[in-house]
Formats: structure tokens, sequence, C-alpha cells
């Protein structure tokens, strides 16, 4: 049987959607995929040489008219160029806007049935930037007319049908974490490095944004190092960093907080650390926390949004509000105060991790949606105008 080939567009820089979106071609390259990513920048984590990846630059040309250049019309071109020299069969986007956009006219500008469109639903796609008044409409349109749509939580696709009265037929299709990468590693100079074996560590990675409550972080961090020893490794960078940096500065915390900036090689730290922090506003997932639990490493998340899919409260990890900083504080140091206590849960985590959530189980749920899209007979009847 023939495997696909398959045309992935995501944002390439920094963020989950583009993590998912290359480690997911990186795993169908291995199966034997042909994976063609079509997108500004070669995504990262793609920078050595894969056997069956491709890389197709999306150009933006500068004219004095444009205030901006038009992104999701050289996508669209680019998209339907590649299809054609390439034979696509698929062209998989991540994040709705406006990837699903580009995808739509490509789709538009081939032959009938040439190219089918599998739109990726990632979070605030549908929580924040679609509800926009001047994005609404065409992201219910997009979602309507896609082959196949996909959500990475349960709660995001009943957020979905919620607020754009469609895709009651969206199938979750959750992050993944590759379980030999993030592993746990004994490894005692990287830990070394950032903590004293007496103090406790803690890490929080995310581009920091609004919607990651940064603030909630430093606010939980000062009220557990005032309680024991312990350091906070920030890792990633984004507009919320001054403000994050001014508050340790202003709790005095400048010589327990390390900024990493936005590194690579989070499998390599993440197992130094004892407890994530990610207080969101809301996590469509949160696949840094899951990251984190395959490395062993306790995450205390949010419980606004889907982590609840994959984090079991007290169980695997915690799960608090994003403004209950009290019970963040407690469940901080309840775990980190308790070792046997902490082990036992990152076992949990690791195994709950690396079970369901690991590559393996979560990529065949693509090619097997993949196969069907691709199998005659038609598809999502109910919502495709064009038929
Ligand atoms: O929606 C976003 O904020 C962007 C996106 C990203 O590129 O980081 O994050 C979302 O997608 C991730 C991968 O599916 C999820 O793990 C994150 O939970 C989700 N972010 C939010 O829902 C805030």
């Amino acid at each position: 049987m023939r495997m696909p080939a398959i045309g992935i567009t995501c944002y390439p820089s920094q963020g989950g959607s583009g993590v998912v979106a290359s480690e997911l071609g990186l795993h169908l390259a291995r199966m034997g995929c042909e994976i063609h990513f079509i997108a500004t920048h070669l995504p990262f984590r793609l920078e050595n040489y894969h056997q069956n990846i491709f890389y197709h630059p999306v150009e933006l040309p500068q004219y004095p008219l444009f205030q901006h250049s038009p992104y999701t019309l050289s996508l669209a071109s680019t998209m339907h160029d590649v299809a054609l020299r390439c034979g696509l069969d698929i062209l998989h986007v991540h994040y709705a806007i406006p990837h699903a956009a580009g995808a739509y006219l490509a789709r538009q500008m081939l032959p009938p049935g040439r190219v089918k469109i599998v739109t990726t639903l990632h979070g605030t796609d549908i929580t924040l930037v679609g509800q926009e008044p001047s994005f609404f409409p065409i992201t219910r349109f997009l979602i309507e007319q896609s082959d196949a749509v996909t959500a990475v939580s349960t709660f995001l696709r009943d957020e979905t049908v919620r607020v754009f009265s469609c895709g009651e037929d969206i199938e979750v299709i959750p992050n993944f974490v590759d379980a030999r990468l993030y592993t746990p590693k004994d490894d005692p100079a990287v830990r070394a490095r950032f903590a004293q074996p007496d103090e406790k560590l803690l890490v929080h990675a995310s581009n920091f944004r609004k919607v990651k409550n940064t603030p909630a972080v430093i606010d939980v961090f000062a009220r557990v190092a005032a309680a024991c020893p312990a350091k906070l490794l920030l890792i990633g960078d984004g507009p919320e960093m001054t403000t994050v940096r001014e508050m340790v500065r202003e709790r005095g915390l400048q010589d327990r907080v390390i900024h990493l900036g936005a590194v690579t090689g989070l499998e390599d730290l993440l197992p130094a650390c004892d407890l994530l922090l990610l207080p969101s506003l809301h996590e469509s997932f949160g696949l840094v926390a899951l990251e984190a639990m395959a490395c062993g490493v306790v995450p205390l998340a949010t419980s606004r949004g889907g982590a609840g899919e994959f984090i079991h409260d007290g169980i695997n990890g915690f799960l608090r509000d994003p403004d209950d900083i009290d019970g963040m504080v407690a469940a901080a140091l309840r775990v980190l105060g308790d070792d046997a206590l902490r082990q036992h849960m990152a076992e949990e985590a690791r195994r709950d991790a690396a079970g369901d959530f690991g590559a393996p189980c979560v990529v065949k749920k693509y090619l097997d949606l993949y196969d069907r899209l691709l199998a005659p007979g038609p598809l999502r009847a109910t919502f495709r105008r064009d038929g």
C-alpha cells in the first residue's frame, strides 16, 4: 500500500502547535510517508536532515502598496504548486488561522478531488483569535469546509461546537510526546548547574504570552522559595518577559530565578527538575506538561481547559484554578516536601504520558484518519457545502 504524501503547514517558530506539527511530520516520515513542510521558515526541531522530509518555503514578497505581505495568498500558491509537483494527497494544516484558508484556496485551484484538507485546531485559533469578530465567520467556514477537522482535546472540540455551532464530527487526537527522547535522565551535572543539592528545582517553559499567566508563576515561586530552598528555571521568551523580570526584581528573587531564554533541548533540561508550573488562564491541552510528565516531572497545571484529560489531580500531577495561588502553593509544598510522594507521582506521570499519549499510539490515530479520508466514499456530507 502506498503511504500518503502529506503537506504540513504550521507556525514554524516556538509554540506547541509547531512542535506537534514537526514531531508528527518526523514520525510519519520514519513510517514511510513523504512529508512536505510548507511554511515561512524551516520548523524548529527539523534542522537535521531527515529522509522523506522536504521543505518548501513560503516567500513573502514586498511591494510598496502592501502594508503587509498577503501571507495567505503566498501560502495558497505554494500549497497549490507543491501539491501538483509532488503529488500531495493531503494538506494537513495546524492552527486554523489562516492556514486552513490557504489550504482551502489551494484546493479550489486544483482539479476537484485532487487533495484533501485536514485542519488541526490547537487552542487560541478557537478560544481567542477565532472569536475576534473579524475572524469568526471565516473560522466557522473553514471548519465546515475542511475534509476533516481534529482538535487536541475534548475540551477544545466541545468549545468549538459551543462557540461556532458546527464541527460535531471533529475528531479528538491529543498532543503526544516522544517518550524515548523525553525520558527521566539521572544526570547530576545538569541539575548541579542550576540548583544546590538541598534545593528544589521548579520550571516554567512557555512563549510568555498573557494566556500563560506568568505572574502567577512568580507569585507561586516566591511563596515556595520562602518556605523551602528552591530555584526557578524559566525557559522561553515572549511579550510578558519584561513584567516577569520586574516581578523577580521587586521580590528580590534575582539569585533564585534563572532565565534561559528560548533555548532548545527541553528534553535534557526537564528531567533535572522537580515540579513544572503551568498556571495558564486556559490551556486547550498543555503540551509542555505532557513532556514534563514523560521526563518524570510532576506538573502543577491549570484546571481550565483540557489538561485534566491527561493530568489526574493528586495522582500524576496537580490541577488548580489559575487564580488559586494559595492552592498552587499548597500543592507545590506538599509534593516538594515529601520525596516519596513526588517519586510516586513522577512514576505515574511517566507511565501515563508514555502510554496513551506516547507517539506510537497518537500518530497511528492521524494515519488512520488519513486512510479513512483517502478511501473512496463521501466525507463530512453534513458540512461540506460544495459536496
Ligand atoms: O493556541 C495557542 O496558544 C498556540 C498553540 C501553540 O502554537 O503553542 O498552543 C496551543 O496548542 C498546543 C499544541 O496543541 C497546546 O498544547 C496548547 O495548550 C495550546 N495553547 C492554548 O490553548 C493556550
